[in-house]
């Protein structure tokens, strides 16, 4: 019996109860309670979600809705920017960006507190929605306790604590119901009459908690930044028992004595596009406590399934890891990294946390996702347009979850009625766009300093995203959809684009490439306002490229089309410096900060798709030599770009040291931009703070070493590390509409299966020197044109073809 059999058996023998799939791999454990937020396990069914901390006298709970925020909708459009537009872009042209910039930093401004202003502001901030407080009593205190355990289990979203205390037997589950709706907890002491407990719920302010019958119910009004009266919310907790024992609400809380067995149930809603929210939120609390806890429980758990079994990977991990706890795994890790298994449990944690922190319907996963234990939380807890929300969404189409794109895409098409009026006031532009950040509110203005807050792709960017979902499912129904919010970003970028003298290419100006800086020509002046950034003409090809193709396959708009073409082919190209690494500016200039963590014109290696290994290599060897300059630390987001942009440059080893650097320990909670990214306990990114960005770029990035479709061919295996040579997925997805599935031994392609969810031609890579045989269904041997190593592959949907290679 192997060492997890035996933890699994004890567990059941103990307790009573078992984890309901016997994955031991697939699981967060601890031997102690949580001492800090960082160590507590995030549950999340997309729309709330708590972290238990699992303490033994005294247990915290942060509770969480994606939708609590503060602020609300405002016009922080300056009205002065337009009629400045002319001289700005005079002086760029002229060189005199430090004069352009003093400009710029006057006038491309939002009106108004801006974002850095703290909850109390229009902009607002995402709060937490409170703390449950469990308080235990032992009956003889809290004397020799043993066995104590604390986990998550991925493969049914659910945590558990169990202990051992006086010879009784504690255990607790939770979770995040996906199918109820609630938050649910059970109790359960093996002795009868040893379960002691008494719940209460508050928040850091604004709130009010009163006892209605044996419900709490805790409520409270926001700040939204003008006259007091934001976002309104109630949460309920309810506790029910099965067997003996009494409940008694008592000084705002609940009491339990003498039982054996509790349920505790927390419902929570908020006003936002809800006015009915006090009815749902009773609603939703009575249903789940009237029904069966097991029944509850499993219709979590497939609904869950539902998303989380669709894919599966296996590096060929050593079992005896999972019988380390996950802190001390990780510590392992950085000094010993050949643990395939927590490699497989970091990229499943990935998909995980998308699972619970998005769901059709709501908000997009924010800078912590939906996890947050403050009132303001870092950056606001708001959505990052020049990097962090994009990166959140990086594995919702490759590791099969492409529903959880729509909160995104809902957002996204939210922003065009606001965008627009930013982009008739700023630039007097057609079209809409939103700059660095936006929030729940719909704002689209440039943030309060512009060094950061001026970028104007930050709504194409999110643009990138609709399209990528429709280059996974090629659903012409959706194309239709999304396709006005695409041409208003090309509508906007049609009209700002201007001609710089000295090639009349046609280049977004003013712009920042994001957050980086460089050195005036010839002096030690750090200034961040350029035309013509990489990263934004790049961006703008992209939109231009992909309304162009969408208008094809929807036979419209010839006109716009027509224009298009033509202004695809002024843009900048990318170009080589004379140091051979790709320029980030339209001129050669030396960056303030070369480490800087933002990688932006590295946009077209990845995501983007206009630098690729075997289409442009020259500039794919420009990108390698920007990266070994970039150095390998930084941010917990920007070490995820990292396994990314390397995996797309065929280098798995390298990926797999990012890796490494991404997954190093910290405890580190205090903002740092520099180098100090990395891994808390609970195995969320540290920025620091915590930053859930890099837990999906990360996720991302080892679905890219095994899987690529961007350059239109799909590539098995394309950044296989050597630490891998073993292993085996299936359900990923490629761009075209098909999943995969691919085996491998020995670091080399043994099997490949694809099958089409939509009909289409394929164009799969041959490994080079093999003997590759192709059976399409079951038994039908076929023969596609093979091209210079690329195989065509037509399939209806629901087909399957299955290359077999012999080595
Ligand atoms: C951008 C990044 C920072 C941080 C913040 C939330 O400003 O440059 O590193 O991730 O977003």
């Amino acid at each position: 019996m192997t060492k997890n059999l035996i933890i699994i058996v004890l567990l059941v023998a103990l307790t009573g109860f078992a984890p309901n799939r016997d994955k031991p791999g697939l699981r967060l454990w601890y031997e102690q309670p949580a001492g800090r937020w960082e160590e507590t396990l995030p549950l999340g069914n997309g729309r709330i979600g708590m972290m238990p901390d699992g303490g033994i006298e005294k247990e915290t709970l942060v509770l969480n809705d994606i939708t609590l925020w503060s602020g609300s909708v405002q016009d922080a459009d300056n009205l002065d920017a337009a009629k400045y537009l002319p001289e700005i872009r005079q002086l760029l042209f002229e060189g005199k960006n430090d004069q352009a910039q003093e400009l710029v930093y006057k006038t491309f401004v939002c009106k108004g507190a801006g974002s850095r202003n703290g909850p109390k502001v229009p902009y607002g901030s995402f709060e937490l929605l409170g703390n449950l407080h469990i308080d235990y009593q032992y009956p003889s205190g809290n004397a020799a306790l043993t066995k104590y355990c604390r986990q998550l289990s991925l493969d049914d979203a659910t945590a558990n604590v169990s202990f051992i205390a006086d010879g009784v037997t504690y255990t607790r589950e939770y979770f995040a119901a996906f199918d109820h709706d609630v938050l649910v907890i059970r109790l359960h002491a093996s002795k009868k009459g040893n379960l002691n407990f008494k719940v209460g719920i508050d928040r850091p302010q604004v709130f009010e908690t009163i006892l209605e019958g044996d419900e709490l119910l805790m409520k409270g009004q926001l700040d939204n930044g003008v006259d007091g009266k934001g976002m309104k919310y109630n949460a309920r907790v309810k506790v029910k028992l099965s067997g003996s024992g009494k409940v008694a609400g008592n000084d705002n809380r609940i009491e339990v004595s003498d039982a054996g067995e509790a349920f505790i149930f927390i419902s929570a809603t908020t006003d936002f596009n809800d006015p009915a929210f006090e009815s749902k939120c009773q609603a939703l609390l009575q249903k789940a406590s009237n029904e069966k806890y097991a029944a509850t429980k499993a219709a979590h758990t497939k609904a869950y399934h539902q998303y989380f079994d669709r894919m599966h990977l296996r590096l060929n991990p050593d079992p005896a890891k999972d019988a380390i706890p996950t802190n001390l795994r990780l510590t392992d890790f950085a000094d010993n990294p050949s643990d395939n298994g927590l490699v497989e449990l970091y990229f499943q944690y990935g998909r995980y946390l998308l699972i619970s922190s998005s769901r059709p319907g709501f908000l997009p996963p924010n800078l912590q996702g939906l996890w947050a234990n403050t009132i303001n939380t870092p950056w606001n807890g708001d959505y990052h347009l020049n990097i962090n929300v994009q990166m959140n969404h990086w594995p919702a189409e490759i590791t099969n979850l492409a529903e959880l794109h729509q909160p995104l895409i809902q957002l996204t098409q939210n922003m065009v009625e606001p965008g627009s009026r930013t982009a008739k006031t700023f630039y007097n532009a057609n079209g809409w766009v939103a700059h660095m950040m936006t929030n729940i509110w719909g704002f689209t203005a440039p943030g309060e300093h512009p060094s950061w807050g001026a970028t104007n792709t930050g709504g194409t960017w999110l643009c990138a995203h609709l399209w990528e979902h429709y280059d996974y499912n090629r659903d012409r129904q959706y194309l239709q959809q999304i396709y006005p919010v695409l041409k208003g970003s090309a509508e906007f970028f049609l009209d700002v684009l201007v001609a710089e003298p000295k090639h009349g290419w046609l280049v977004t100006a003013p712009t920042t490439s994001p957050e980086n800086a460089f050195f005036m020509p010839g002096t030690k002046k750090a200034v961040n306002i350029c035309m013509g950034s990489t990263m934004d003409n790049q961006l703008v090809r992209e939109i231009f490229t992909n309304v162009i193709t969408a208008s094809e396959v929807l036979g419209i708009d010839t006109e716009l089309r027509g224009k298009l073409k033509n202004a695809v082919t002024k843009l900048p190209p990318n170009r080589i410096g004379s140091d051979g690494r790709l320029m980030e500016w339209l001129e050669e200039y030396e960056e303030a900060e070369p480490r800087h963590r933002h990688v932006s014109h590295l946009y077209g290696l990845h995501p983007g798709n206009q630098i690729t290994l075997r289409g442009t290599p020259e500039l794919a060897e420009a990108a390698r030599k920007t990266l070994e300059v970039r150095g390998d630390g930084g941010t917990g987001w920007s070490r995820a770009w990292k396994i990314n942009f390397w995996a797309r440059l065929g280098d798995g080893n390298r990926a797999y040291m990012l890796l490494r650097n991404l997954l190093s320990p910290t405890f580190d909670s205090g903002m740092n931009y520099t180098n100090r990214g990395g891994t808390y306990p609970n195995l969320f990114c540290a920025h620091p703070p915590f930053q859930i960005d890099g837990n999906f770029g990360g996720c991302a990035g080892i679905a890219e070493m095994f899987l690529q479709s961007h350059s239109g061919v799909i590539e098995l295996l394309p950044a296989l590390p050597d630490a891998m040579p073993i292993g085996s997925f299936d359900g990923m997805r490629v761009r075209g509409g098909a999943e995969v599935s691919v085996a491998w031994a020995g670091g080399k392609l043994t099997s490949a299966t694809l099958k089409a969810v939509t009909g289409n031609t394929f164009k799969v890579r041959v490994p080079e020197g093999v003997q590759a045989t192709f059976t399409k269904g079951k038994k039908e041997t076929v023969n596609p044109r093979i091209s210079e190593g690329v195989a065509e592959i037509t399939l209806q949907a629901g087909e399957t073809v299955t290359m077999r290679i012999k080595n």
